[in-house]
């Protein structure tokens, strides 16, 4: 069985969880802090999470790699739309989510802005709050921009898009971004969070998931 090395907070490797489930894969989760100190790097050298172990000595990084594997060994049901036209656009939206707005504001950024740079919390809130405006501004008008408005973000199933955008507004959220200026999306995040494959997916949901004391 494939083991998923990921981390309860882990929003790329959210996406994985959600492309798995949504295919019915059945993996295993590895929490990193199960793995031995340093484990993860010797397996990983890029040190990012999440990797994906599928045997025979194969340890992949990198969400996008994951769910490409995923998908063409995988391929039903498939997460990605019929027309290549709708293809080619949900890979283009969730590259942007990828590479232009999680990969600007992850937590290694964050704290080399403000460990390294010496960025106060201000700075560090501009950068922020800067490239996740543009980033959503732009997802929500390529959806309104659409030429058949569809249930989820380019089909009438939940697939390659919709994994990207949901971990991604939650992670907004955490960083206080308000998403209220995005209805299209919005709408998108209300059906995804009724479905199994989403919610089991969310990190609250992971075996890692910190257990705090119950409240007063
Ligand atoms: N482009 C990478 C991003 C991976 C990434 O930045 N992961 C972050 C968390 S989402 C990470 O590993 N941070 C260190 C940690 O969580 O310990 C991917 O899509 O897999």
């Amino acid at each position: 069985m494939m083991r998923l090395i990921s981390r309860w907070q882990n929003s790329a490797g959210e996406r994985v969880r959600i492309a798995l489930n949504l295919k019915g894969i059945a993996y295993h989760y590895v929490p990193v802090s199960s793995l031995e100190p340093g484990e993860y790097r010797r397996l990983n050298p890029q040190g990012l999470l999440p990797a994906l172990d599928f045997g025979g000595g194969h340890i992949v990084p990198q969400s996008s790699a994951i769910l490409a594997y995923i998908e063409e060994t995988y391929p039903d049901p498939s997460l990605l739309p019929e027309d290549p036209a709708l293809r080619a656009m949900a890979r283009g939206f969730a590259a942007h989510i990828a590479s232009e707005m999680h990969a600007l504001t992850v937590q290694r950024v964050r704290h080399f802005l403000r460990d390294d740079l010496g960025g106060g919390e201000t700075e560090v809130k501009r950068w922020l709050q800067h490239w996740l405006r543009l980033g959503f501004a732009a997802l929500e008008e390529t959806l309104a921009q659409r030429q058949s408005p569809s249930p989820f973000c380019f089909s009438d199933s939940p697939g390659w898009a919709d994994l990207h955008l949901i971990p991604q507004m939650n992670n907004a959220r955490r960083l206080g971004h308000d998403l209220l200026a995005y209805p299209l999306l919005l709408a998108v995040e209300q059906r995804c969070v009724t479905l199994d494959a989403f919610r089991s997916a969310r990190p609250e949901a992971q075996p890692d998931f910190p257990k705090t004391d119950s409240p007063a």
